[in-house]
């Protein structure tokens, strides 16, 4: 009688253990530090199906300027994504065509993005912070 609860007491912790072990291995498969720290395209690309993404960045020395004044993309779903490496905040919108999309506004190191379903035509893309636009942050895009 005492060997056979021995031995129910010696499964009793072996099943824990062994259980342990198998959650370790799930949660370093799964990565979950990955998809916070990069907020990749893909994300936002697989939720529209086959968009395109446009990366654009705000200049690094803190002038009023993107690093591109001008942007093509083919009609569908557009995504602009800009980084941040400047001390200013910046977002990035994009503007025309009825449609008006708005950026989250980011600090140094950030990315903001702004997606939305265009169609052929010309759009303008602009930091909407304080009077950036104004200040020449800005350019045109391109739908065809
Ligand atoms: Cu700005």
């Amino acid at each position: 009688m005492r060997a056979l609860s021995l031995m129910l007491l010696l499964c009793a912790i072996a099943i824990p253990v062994a259980g342990c072990g198998g959650d370790d291995d799930d949660s370093s498969g799964g990565g979950g530090g990955d998809t916070s720290t990069k907020a990749e395209d893909d994300g936002g690309a697989s939720s529209g199906g086959g968009g395109q993404t446009l990366k654009i960045a705000a200049d690094p020395g803190g002038a009023l300027k993107f690093d591109k004044s001008s942007l093509t993309a083919k009609a569908g779903k557009v995504t602009i994504v800009m980084d941040n490496p400047s001390d200013l905040p910046h977002a990035v919108n994009i503007e025309g065509q009825g449609v008006e999309v708005t950026g989250n506004t980011v600090t140094k190191g950030g990315v903001s993005k702004a997606s939305g379903d265009l169609k052929p035509g010309e759009y303008e893309f602009y930091c909407p912070v304080d009077s950036h636009e104004e200040g020449g942050m800005e350019g045109k895009l391109t739908v065809k």
